[in-house]
């Protein structure tokens, strides 16, 4: 029986670099011979797509808060099975972009959702399942709206005012002070060269707990 493999999200505020830095880090978790399921949220499956999909589209009836929380979920309790469960019980790593910690700083550090509700459904859809390394990218909310804005066409997320990127922020940052060891905080604002430093050193960190260190890392 091969052993459980290790899962590992990205997160962080809009125009962090999370894309630009999965990236690196598919690329340097692959060098160093890991067997890798590389997944996002919303999204993964088939399924999971399709909800993706009319959660971003900007849309003429606004979409209620209640009602995003539990697509956001029904989304995630069909990646769980299809997906991020079957790869970490066959002994692969799952590289995750976005996961829960995501639901807590847009749907209730963003939208106000209380977060007894959301570790409700966390309970319902995940059981115990979760990340054991999340690397938070942080970086000021002016500098990430910049950076999102010279991307083009906004979805309906990047619409939000800053005040609502604040809230998210913060709630990310306050996930990761009390979250125990799982959160490695990120400083996203550096030069893309310094960040991806920042991040080889915690790949380094994971091969090494998880024996793979002497491989080409
Ligand atoms: N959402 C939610 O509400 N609740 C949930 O539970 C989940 C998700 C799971 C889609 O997510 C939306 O879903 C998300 C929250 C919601 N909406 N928002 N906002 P997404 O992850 O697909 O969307 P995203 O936040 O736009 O992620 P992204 O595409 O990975 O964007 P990014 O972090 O901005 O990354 P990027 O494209 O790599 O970087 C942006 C630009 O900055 C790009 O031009 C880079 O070249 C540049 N960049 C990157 N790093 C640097 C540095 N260090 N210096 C200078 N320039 C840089």
């Amino acid at each position: 029986m091969s052993r459980r493999g290790l899962f590992i999200t990205v997160e962080g505020g809009e125009g962090v670099g999370k894309s630009t830095n999965m990236a690196f880090l598919e690329q340097r978790l692959r060098d160093s011979g890991v067997d890798l399921l590389v997944t996002r949220e919303p999204g993964g499956t088939r399924l999971g797509e399709e909800l993706r999909g009319l959660l971003l589209q900007v849309s003429e009836e606004p979409v209620c808060a209640t009602t995003e929380l539990l697509l956001i979920f029904a989304a995630r309790a069909q990646h769980i099975h299809e997906l991020i469960e079957p790869a970490l019980a066959a002994g692969k790593w799952v590289l995750c972009d976005r996961f829960t910690d995501a639901t807590y700083a847009y749907q209730s550090g963003g939208r106000g959702i209380a977060a007894a509700s959301v570790r409700s459904l966390e309970k319902l859809v995940q059981g115990t399942l979760r990340p054991d390394c999340t690397l938070l990218l942080d970086a000021p909310v002016n500098i990430g709206m910049e950076r999102a804005r010279g991307r083009g066409e906004l979805d309906r997320f990047e619409r939000e005012q800053v005040d609502f990127f604040e809230r998210v922020r913060a709630t990310y940052l306050q996930l990761a002070q009390e979250g125990g060891g799982r959160y490695r905080l990120v400083n996203a604002a550096q030069p893309l060269e310094q960040v991806q430093q920042q991040i080889d050193k915690i790949c380094r960190e994971l091969l090494r707990c998880h024996h793979l260190e002497g491989q080409q890392v």
